[in-house]
């Protein structure tokens, strides 16, 4: 909770009290300064690359570009950036975790076999330019340079041109070498939901994330007056888009699944005109891919009639996908054992998903209350918070 405190005022909405730290924004540029400053403070090797990925290093130095130790290193860590009116945990409990870990094996003279990294990953939740996970994608080498750099946020900037105001240079993006160092990522995050308190534990080790992704809807119609135009004569992009909504709700619940539009633009945003457009984002998930891609099919289709009848045109873009992901069996079971953690699956995206395609994957949850995240609610007790650095601690003494 130290580690927590000088950042708790960083980027926080006071009206709301929720966080708003979306990458590149002032507040992210405070949290990079933070946490370069905390890696300062341990004298460990410290990198930022061309994706804004920040890592610390413990047992080796970032710039000899050893080969020695290619592929060895564990790394810890999560990401400091949140959703709009994000919660204080998902994302910087990771972080603090991963240091206050760091801290604990060191006053324990504890000298790991391996290098120990700790990562903040840029623009986990992807809520300013759209796609999810983008740092660790990029890093990974799974989203194309070009295709980032042309991403725009609200105001137009591409991030390119966020990135070059930055000061940083928009040719560095894409593959990370310092990845090539990692052999095992290790992900502690704030539990999503309320498995932990239904099992009485205060920590826990992921097995699964669902599958799941974001979807742009535009529905674009004709701008009309509100008190002339007779219903037949209209055509309003609004009643296509409020009937995909409530469609969508159906085939979620049908499938067992979820969907949800949670960001939706209305141009012009008159009360009295008829709108000329509809833009809105849906972000699905499911158990496995092939319910996902049944369910996003049907939701396609339900939007398509309902434009027609309202006699407007309706079209969709994938802003990002993620595919189901399985958490390398070994390393969970082990972690389960050392840890004597239960196992749990998760419908949340994270970095660590990302990563477990290209090496040995792990996440732990620390227990949620109310299980309330994406919001000022989410929380984690302090003792929580706790077991979940000596879970982390247990976890370097087994692995490292
Ligand atoms: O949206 C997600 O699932 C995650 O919390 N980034
Ligand atoms: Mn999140
Ligand atoms: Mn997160």
């Amino acid at each position: 909770m130290n580690l927590l405190a000088p950042i708790e005022r960083i980027g926080r909405d006071p009206r709301t009290g929720g966080y708003r730290r979306y990458v590149w924004n002032d507040a992210d540029m405070e949290l990079r300064e933070w946490f370069a400053g905390e890696a300062a403070a341990r004298g460990m090797a410290y990198e930022e690359d061309g994706n804004g990925n920040q890592v610390a290093w413990w047992g080796f130095d970032s710039h000899a570009r050893s080969t020695d130790e290619g592929g060895s290193a564990l790394l810890l860590g999560s990401h400091l950036d949140s959703v709009p009116d994000g919660g204080a945990y998902d994302g910087p409990l990771g972080v603090v975790s991963a240091f206050a870990a760091v801290d604990r094996l060191r006053a324990d003279d504890f000298t790991p076999s391996r290098p120990i990294a700790v990562a903040c990953f840029a623009d986990e939740e992807g809520a300013r330019f759209g796609v999810a996970c983008a740092g660790s994608r990029l890093a990974a080498g799974t989203l194309d340079p070009a295709r980032a750099l042309a991403l725009k946020d609200r105001d137009g900037l591409t991030l390119a041109e966020v990135l070059t105001a930055r000061g940083r240079d928009p040719r560095t993006l894409g593959r990370s070498a310092w990845l090539d160092r990692v052999g095992t990522f290790v992900e502690l995050h704030v539990e999503q939901g309320r498995s932990l308190v239904h099992s009485g534990d205060a920590v826990g080790v992921a097995t699964a994330i669902w599958p799941h992704g974001r979807w742009r809807l535009d529905f674009e119609g004709r701008a009309d007056h509100a008190g002339t135009t007779p219903m037949p004569d209209r055509r309003d992009p609004m009643p296509a888009y409020a009937a995909t909504v409530v469609a969508a709700t159906r085939r979620a619940y049908e499938e067992g699944a979820r969907a949800t539009f949670g960001r939706v633009e209305v141009e012009p945003g008159g009360a009295n005109a008829i709108p000329s457009r509809v833009t809105a984002w849906l972000d699905a998930r499911a158990a496995d891919d092939a319910v996902l891609a049944r369910m996003l099919d049907a939701i396609l289709v339900d939007a398509r009639e309902a434009a027609s009848a309202s006699r407007v045109r309706v079209e969709a873009a994938v802003e990002s996908a993620s595919p189901a992901v399985t958490f390398d069996h070994d390393l969970r079971t082990r972690l389960a054992a050392a840890l004597d953690a239960p196992l749990l699956p998760t419908g949340a995206g994270h970095d660590a998903g990302v990563l477990s395609a290209f090496v040995p994957t792990a996440m732990l949850f620390v227990r949620n209350p109310s299980g309330v995240s994406h919001s000022p609610d989410e929380h984690a007790d302090d003792a929580d918070c706790a077991a979940g650095v000596d879970a982390l601690v247990r976890t370097v003494l087994e692995l490292a």
